[in-house]
């Protein structure tokens, strides 16, 4: 247990292996932290998920709308004195950045803590930016956990530093240490005074007078923290060699470890600010210092800006997640470690899976519909999404989160579009940032067709509600949000509601939609297959007397529906796993010779 932080009292109780998502959750839960909120987006999600488990009086746990919305509400917690917490991954903190770079100047009254969780390697994202450049642009402290129990103690002490030094705090994990478990021991929760609202406009108010007065100390508590670093012990120093070092931090620690255990080894808490003492002492320790720090150059900069000769991007990629494997090589590009005279590559043979909606998905009808219509379609984010590959192949862009209606706006008034121009976007994403470009729309009267996908969760993250599914994180019954109501009340005078599994009322619907000559709102309504539980109906199959082969329900995509091994008078037929089949009906729609029906055994 570290020691770092003595107003933080542990009391050590059992020790359990947890995911690194969990453990952060337990870091804010022991910090006796009172307001939490994130939006969902892997690898974060279980952080909110786990501790919306701890109890209602400890603290109130609730989803909110996106992440800016997210981190104005632990920023309010913060302004009313108590311990606040919010968590999102890495292309969340663009969309809260705009009230961090303020809560930067402004600072704390409550301790006030941001939890971001990056994706090297893209394993489900847009992009792979690494947080710690926005910490930095922030002024803001970044602690960056190596394991599950650092992931625990990081975060408490994340609360006190908070405090300590009036400034948000990150702590950054990425996605192999949220979603890894190791042992943990844990602590007690703290008991918080909560603090009266700090009544000061001059730090409170960003107006440019106050602004520019705030800026001043967030450059200056960028040394004393460092300062702090340097006497905390939340650095550590192995002590091994003369001749070779290692600056590390966070998750990639561990793998150094693994692979050059005869090096000394100084892993830094934090990117930023920089424990510089400690990193002077240790460079003058060893003949040669590298920096393996996962994505950016971030601590290798910082050092060679203070005229240090080190090394690190140089033999360590800029891109993708590291794996043991990956600084293996780096070391020997650096000759730290001899390469293997017989190198002998392991060869793994993994059998490639394409993401695939579900069986049953009723996207999968309203792409088929757009393709139809042969239009223009600006994507967005969601399970959706992967109707961009084939067989629906029926997505033309994808920028980030709620771009789809922008997008589809300055298509329509680029004058090069001869298609109709529709949006597709979630039901949470369009909650998450799509009402504010449909009131654009509907503002500058735009000819787009606005797809609004309603499968009455957040899909793509596992499942998550929102305020458009009645209920809240803890299963708590809440207001709904009426989509048409919605629509309505910000101008929108054609909008129609369908059954996304109705082929023929679909199809005639976007057709329709799509010939109106301003915003039309098309509201594809089914809840999704996999809430709350799986939804399976009675399989469906497909009678071999009938079936030509013709791949009319192939080119639904439906995981389900392949090719039948066994030919019949010389032809391909298809096949209907029973196992995967839901009965939802859409292949029996689209089969033209009526080749589909229920099983009959
Ligand atoms: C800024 C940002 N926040 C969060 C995410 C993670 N994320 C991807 S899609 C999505 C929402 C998907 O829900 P919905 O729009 O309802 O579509 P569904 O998956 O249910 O089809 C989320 C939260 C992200 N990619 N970007």
């Amino acid at each position: 247990m570290l020691k770092t932080a003595p107003e933080t009292e542990v009391k050590t109780s059992k020790a359990y292996p947890m995911m690194g998502n969990e453990a952060i959750a337990r870091g804010v839960w022991e910090a006796g932290a009172k307001v939490c909120s994130a939006y969902p987006g892997t690898p974060s999600t279980e952080i909110l998920e786990n501790l919306a488990k701890y109890p209602v009086e400890d603290l109130s746990a609730e989803w909110a709308t996106n992440e800016k919305t997210a981190l104005d509400i632990a920023i309010g917690g913060s302004f009313s004195g108590v311990r606040s917490f919010v968590s999102m991954k890495h292309v969340g903190l663009n969309v809260a950045s705009d009230s961090l770079m303020s809560q930067s100047y402004i600072g704390v009254n409550g301790a006030l803590v941001l939890g971001v969780c990056d994706d090297p390697g893209i394993h489900s994202s847009q992009n792979e930016q690494d947080t710690r450049v926005f910490a930095k642009f922030a002024g803001v402290p970044v602690l960056e956990p190596s394991d599950a129990q650092e992931a625990l103690e990081f975060t408490r002490i994340a609360f006190d530093i908070s405090e300590k030094f009036d400034t948000p705090v990150i702590v950054r994990a990425t996605t192999r240490l949220s979603h890894t478990r190791s042992i943990v021991e844990q602590g007690e929760r703290k008991t918080n005074t909560d603090k009266p609202f700090h009544d000061d406009i001059s730090k409170n108010v960003m107006i440019p007078t106050n602004a520019r007065m705030r800026h001043g100390p967030v450059i200056e508590r960028e040394a004393a923290i460092g300062e702090w670093f340097d006497e905390s012990d939340l650095i550590s120093w192995k002590d091994r060699s003369r001749k070779i070092g290692v600056i590390t931090v966070g998750l990639v620690a561990t793998y150094v470890e693994e692979v050059l255990p005869q090096a000394s080894v100084l892993k830094l808490p934090a990117s930023f600010p920089l424990a510089k003492e400690t990193i002077k002492k240790f460079i003058n320790s060893v003949d040669d210092v590298v920096v393996v720090e996962e994505l950016e150059p971030v601590v290798e900069d910082q050092l060679k800006i203070l005229g240090y000769n080190v090394e690190g991007k140089k033999y360590f990629s800029r891109e993708g997640e590291y794996s043991p494997a990956i600084i293996r090589a780096g070391f020997e590009a650096c000759g730290f470690l001899e390469a293997p005279k017989d190198k002998k590559a392991l060869k793994a043979s993994i059998t490639p899976r394409p993401p695939l909606l579900c069986a049953g998905c009723p996207h999968m009808t309203s792409y088929m519909a757009l393709n139809g219509l042969n239009a223009r379609v600006a994507g967005d984010i969601g399970c959706y999404t992967l109707a961009a590959i084939e067989p629906l192949h029926a997505i033309d862009t994808c920028v980030a989160m709620g771009s789809s209606i922008g997008n589809a706006i300055g298509m329509a008034r680029s004058g090069t579009e001869t298609r109709p121009v529709v949006a597709t976007i979630g039901d949470s994403t369009f909650l998450h940032s799509g009402i504010a470009p449909l009131i654009d729309a509907v503002y500058s009267n735009a000819n787009i067709t606005v797809l609004l996908l309603d499968n009455h969760i957040t899909a793509m993250t596992g499942g998550q509600d929102h305020a458009a599914t009645g209920r809240s994180i803890r299963g708590v019954e809440t207001p709904r949000v009426n989509f048409a109501d919605l629509c309505k009340s910000i101008g929108v005078n054609w909008i129609r509601e369908v059954d996304s599994y109705d082929m023929g009322k679909l199809y005639q619907t976007v057709r329709e939609a799509t010939l109106y000559k301003g915003v039309s709102v098309v509201i594809s309504n089914r809840p999704c297959v996999l809430d709350p539980t799986r939804i399976k109906g009675k399989a469906v199959e497909v009678r071999t007397d009938k079936c030509t082969g013709c791949q009319s329900c192939m080119n639904l995509g439906c995981p389900a529906i392949t090719w039948d091994d066994e030919l019949y008078d010389g032809h391909h037929k298809v096949k209907i796993d029973p196992a995967k089949c839901i009965g939802c009906s859409i292949c029996t729609q689209v089969c033209p010779v009526d080749g589909i029906r229920p099983v009959v055994s």
